[in-house]
């Protein structure tokens, strides 16, 4: 998917109900005003020059640094962004709040450091656009890039996770790079039956995607890991190998016959 293509004319237009944007990108955000900017600048920059209406709205979990403030003061120079507060604690909550609230015809969430660039939103788009319902950003799939790596011992912990996750997520080479996209209205019913808050989430979106038979999709991206990771890995790491047994444990059951089209 890497040449540049026109999207189809009908964007925005002929729903029954007409959404009332193209696209929404959730940031969830969780003490981010050292990373949040820079994030939100090429965003919406981006967002701006696309043939559609597409915004961003961050999705603060009471943030004790300037997150929210950071987003207002963008927001206020005319970059298309608003903020929505979250009392669920947790990175998976933030980001279903982000799509079980949404109003656009497509939604998905970018991490605050931009680790995955906004030109990937272009890719991620003209998948949307080809009828995927999940469409899921991959370090890992053929022509992916990674510019600069996590630390070994992140490395480490990711391949054990993958090995651990594979059963769940199926046939998805990278459950965890931050960049997944969906046809709201597919994305909705799913985002409401979600248990994990925390970082194992995108896994439980997989696995749930698979079980309603949703079509997914994985596109390569070019990835720089940054600096100034929210995950701690002992703290973060324990709590996400209890919320992965636990998933095991409620495992959503994938209807025979409906496995996702794309892998
Ligand atoms: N709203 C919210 N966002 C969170 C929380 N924890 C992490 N995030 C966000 O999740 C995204 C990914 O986090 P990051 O620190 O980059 O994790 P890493 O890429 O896995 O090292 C960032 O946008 C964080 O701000 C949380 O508790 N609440
Ligand atoms: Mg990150």
């Amino acid at each position: 998917m890497k040449e540049s293509r026109s999207l189809s004319p009908a964007l925005g237009a002929g729903h029954v109900s007409a959404p009332a944007l193209d696209m929404e990108i959730i940031i969830p955000a969780y003490n981010e005003e050292h990373r949040l900017e820079a994030t939100l600048r090429a965003l919406g920059c981006h967002v701006q020059q696309l043939p559609l209406r597409a915004a961003l709205r961050v999705i603060d979990n009471g943030s004790c640094d300037r997150t929210a403030e950071c987003a207002d003061r963008l927001a206020a120079e005319g970059l298309p962004v608003t903020v929505t507060g979250c009392a669920p604690r947790g990175k998976g909550a933030a980001v279903a709040r982000g799509i079980l609230t949404s109003r656009a015809r497509w939604s998905g969430f970018c991490d605050a450091d931009l680790a995955t660039p906004a030109t990937a939103i272009d890719d991620a788009l003209a998948l949307l656009d080809d009828g995927w319902q999940v469409v899921v950003a991959s370090r890992r799939c053929p022509e992916a890039r990674v510019m600069t790596r996590q630390s070994v011992p992140r490395r480490l912990g990711g391949h054990a996770f993958r090995l651990l996750t594979r059963p769940l997520a199926g046939p998805v080479t990278d459950t965890q790079c931050g960049f997944k996209f969906f046809t709201t209205a597919a994305a909705q019913p799913l985002f409401r039956q979600m248990v994990s808050t925390g970082f194992i989430f995108d896994v439980e979106v997989l696995a749930r995607a698979r079980a309603l038979g949703l079509s997914t999709v994985e596109f390569p991206v070019v990835w720089d890991d940054r600096q100034g990771s929210t995950f701690r890995l002992v703290s973060d790491g324990c709590r996400t190998t209890r919320d992965l047994w636990q998933l095991y444990r409620g495992q959503p059951h994938r209807r025979p016959g409906h496995d996702s089209g794309g892998m």
